[in-house]
């Protein structure tokens, strides 16, 4: 296996740029120059802007706002305001595909794929199944979910997949999520002028509003994509932007919800537009994927993935790209007036995010078929406005195997120990793998690519590493589609291991790192670290595992940095969360929350250390569980 090198994903980047400027095209790599240096107060998180009076902003001379908050207060909302608005994103996705689920039709565009999954859930929900029509379920179960983001009593119904201490630890602390709208809710009302500012409360709610993400909103988007659209077994795709082909149609989807790609890919691979986009002097079509909603029909199509967050321009700089199709969420405004410089239609679909210089084609549940077919054509249509000379494609791919939904990693990991009957159809073979040492641990890697970090270099560069000792690493969002440029999902890179790991690859027949999916499917790991504790009769922070977001930029990534942490989970940044203004909110996130949850965040902006502790978190903890 040759991996690709972050040097040459960074020439071909280069070469594309050379195209872009050409047609004079902006790019983000010029954009961060003119923002460079940022502005110091923004950054250690000391300015409030929430109340007229201001905006103030704190330096030694001047040590209060004129309401008289001090910085703690003024870092500590913000911190707060950036958790709401990370648990609003990813909750609204998942009420989505519960809109979506309630709209689904046996004959109609979305069907239930899954349907033991659904039954599975709403027995877990204390829903009557017996003699129900499967899309009778499929609505009630929908409404159901849909009243978790408002109902006025209660806590989330997904926190008892939780082991009894985890959920005992969130009641103690009072931290458990009620309405997920709730948290939102009451996070923006504590941060209103003259309310909380008093980091204990303020990071106390940042993490119940972060579990109303992870353990609500996010796990509601990620169990009904699966009953819709199928949940993810191993499958074998590729990724990198030589995915696209310069003979075919490409299109690009882009954004998270995964109601758009489904249906987008549903109709690229119609015999019907296939031969319409031949009729137009294409050889067929081709669709790839940047971001999340790439890694949703990767894990259930095996749809390419051309890149991640970073290279989103990059697809529209080849010059190959007849449309780039987005919902919503970490999309560039700067494809507007970048593929006005191109043939490329920009194509907006979702009343959440519209931006200028785009064809907005509204996309919803009804005509979502009409309007799919409507957008390939469209694509197909502008293949003949390529302008040849601007086509350059570089030849850059890796094979990757993705797909490893919990389902499906329980099943696969089954075949490492002489598959012993009682243990199959649980965590249990993982746990062995690593009490016996043969694994040392696991690492959660996710997040995205932030400009302040060399962009894909820390997330390859860890994973190797912690590879090459052992751990075994749990891959979502940008981090997992870096992996998969690089080549680390593909089976042959089982040779980069240490012998421990390699061993378990052969015999399971996995990749050393794992696609488990979105970023919304972090709430994966999360039920994947309950049953682990439940498993093997541990806390979930007894665990040799950790989490790690080294190159995050996303409100979404705080909202999960602060569920990952509450479950018990010790997370590791590589970008600090605009809190570095106020010890007193440092040692609450960096120490202060272990009293609750068990666990805390350790920010580390060197790469090199960062991976050393992530390694010393996971040793220490096999040595105090004597392992
Ligand atoms: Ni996650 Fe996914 Fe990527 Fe970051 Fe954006 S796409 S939801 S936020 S940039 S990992
Ligand atoms: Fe200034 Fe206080 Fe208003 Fe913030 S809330 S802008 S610190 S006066």
């Amino acid at each position: 296996l040759k991996l690709t090198t972050v040097e040459e994903m960074e020439a071909a980047t280069a070469r594309l740029l050379e195209t872009g400027a050409k047609v004079g095209a902006d790019a983000w790599q010029l954009r961060v120059k003119n923002q460079t240096p940022h502005c110091k107060f923004g950054e250690q998180g000391v300015c409030c802007r929430i109340c007229a009076m201001g905006p103030c902003r704190i330096t030694p001379k001047a040590p209060r706002g004129i309401c008289g908050c001090d910085v703690h207060g003024i870092v500590g909302r913000n911190y707060l305001k950036f958790t709401a608005g990370g648990a609003a994103t990813h909750s609204d996705h998942g009420r989505e595909i519960c809109h979506t689920l309630y709209a689904a039709q046996p004959d109609g565009a979305y069907k239930v794929k899954d349907p033991e999954k659904l039954i599975r859930i709403a027995k877990e929900w204390g829903v009557e199944t017996e003699g129900k029509d499967i899309y009778d379920l499929a609505h009630e179960m929908a409404e159901t979910a849909l009243m978790e983001y408002g109902k006025p009593f209660g806590v989330q119904r997904w926190l008892k997949r939780a082991p009894e201490h985890t959920q005992k630890l969130w009641h103690d602390a009072e931290i458990e999520p009620r309405a997920i709208d709730r948290e939102v809710a009451t996070s923006l009302h504590m941060t209103h002028m003259g309310c909380s500012s008093k980091p204990e409360a303020l990071v106390r709610q940042s993490l119940r509003a972060g579990l109303a993400d992870g353990w609500g909103g996010s796990m509601c988007g990620t169990e009904f994509s699966d009953v819709l659209f199928g949940t993810p077994k191993p499958i074998d795709t590729e990724a990198n932007l030589g995915v696209m082909n310069a003979d075919n149609v490409n299109i690009v989807v882009h954004g998270h919800d995964p109601s758009l790609s489904e249906m987008v890919c549903e109709y690229a691979d119609d015999p019907e537009m296939i031969a319409y986009a031949k009729s137009m002097g294409a050889k067929g079509i081709t669709v790839s994927g940047v971001c999340c909603t790439s890694n949703e029909v990767a894990m259930r199509r095996g749809i390419p993935m051309a890149g991640n967050f970073l290279q989103q321009e990059n697809v529209v700089l080849t010059g190959a790209c007849e449309a780039i199709v987005v919902d919503v969420q970490c999309i560039f405004p700067a494809l507007g007036p970048l593929s006005k410089c191109f043939h490329t239609k920009f194509i907006t679909t979702s009343p959440i995010a519209q931006m200028p210089d785009s064809d907005y084609i509204r996309f919803d549940v009804g005509t979502a078929a009409e309007k799919a077919k409507q957008i390939v054509k469209i694509a197909c249509e502008n293949f003949k406005n390529r302008k040849p000379d601007l086509v350059y494609i570089p030849d850059m791919k890796q094979k990757a195997t993705v797909g490893y939904s919990l389902e499906a990693l329980v099943k696969t990991l089954d075949g490492v120990t002489n598959s012993q009957v009682d243990v199959t159809g649980t965590t249990k073979p993982l746990i062995e793998c690593i009490t016996s040492g043969v694994i040392r641990g696991a690492v959660a890697m996710v997040g995205c690519n932030n400009p302040k970090i060399r962009p894909d270099y820390a997330h390859i560069e860890l994973m190797k590493k912690l590879i090459a000792n052992d751990i075994v690493v749990v891959a979502s969002g940008c981090s997992a589609q870096a992996a998969a440029k690089a080549g680390l999902m593909d089976k042959a890179a089982k040779d980069l291991c240490g012998a421990g790991l390699k061993r378990v690859c052969e015999l399971a027949d996995i990749p050393p790192v794992l696609h488990m999916g979105s970023c919304v499917d972090i709430s994966r790991m999360m039920v994947l670290v309950a049953e682990l504790a439940k498993d093997s009769g541990l806390n979930i922070s007894q665990l040799p595992v950790v989490g790690c977001a080294p190159e995050w930029m996303s409100e979404k990534a705080v909202s999960i940095g602060n569920y990952v942490v509450a479950t018990g989970i010790d997370t590791f940044l590589g970008v600090d969360p605009y809190v570095a203004g106020s010890s007193e909110m440092g040692q609450w996130l960096t120490e202060g929350v272990r009293d609750w949850v068990e666990a805390a965040y350790t920010v580390e902006t060197d790469i090199e250390k960062l991976v050393d502790k992530m390694i010393d978190r996971i040793e220490e903890k096999r040595t105090a569980l004597g392992i």
